[in-house]
């Protein structure tokens, strides 16, 4: 399966993604371009595809900064209530303490299984 992460410049993206792969925070620099990496997450393989029937997933990084926008907020911001006909879930993320990327991921192979 092939996931895609897009975010705002400094969102936390690369951050996410070598947690994710190499289970530690890594020194980033701003991406230029893309990183395309494959990252296996409890047997299954991720690595992007047509999105007309991707599933949404939202993190709202850098929870552990103070003043960051709330999960509420973020959904607000985003405009998520007007998505229809589209599977997706938000959580609240700190790449860099590794919190919440498991309940994200957790939720995401399993949305994916459920649609097999
Ligand atoms: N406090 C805090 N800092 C974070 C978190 N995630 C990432 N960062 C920091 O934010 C900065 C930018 O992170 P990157 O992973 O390079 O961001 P990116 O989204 O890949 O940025 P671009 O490649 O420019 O689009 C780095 O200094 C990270 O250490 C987080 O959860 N909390
Ligand atoms: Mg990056």
């Amino acid at each position: 399966m092939r996931i895609l992460i897009l975010g705002l410049d400094g969102a936390g993206k690369t951050t996410i993604l070598y947690k994710l792969q190499v289970g530690e925070v890594v020194t980033t620099i701003p991406t230029i371009g893309f990183n395309v990496e494959q990252v296996t997450y409890k047997n299954l393989k991720f690595q992007e595809e047509e999105l007309a029937n991707a599933i949404l997933v939202v993190l709202a990084n850098k929870q552990d900064m103070a003043g960051c926008l709330t999960v509420a907020e973020v959904h607000q911001a985003l405009g998520l209530d007007a998505l229809r006909d589209r599977t997706f879930q938000i959580f609240k993320t700190s790449a860099v303490r590794g919190e919440g990327l498991d309940q994200a991921m957790d939720w995401l192979s399993d949305a994916l299984q459920a649609r097999k």
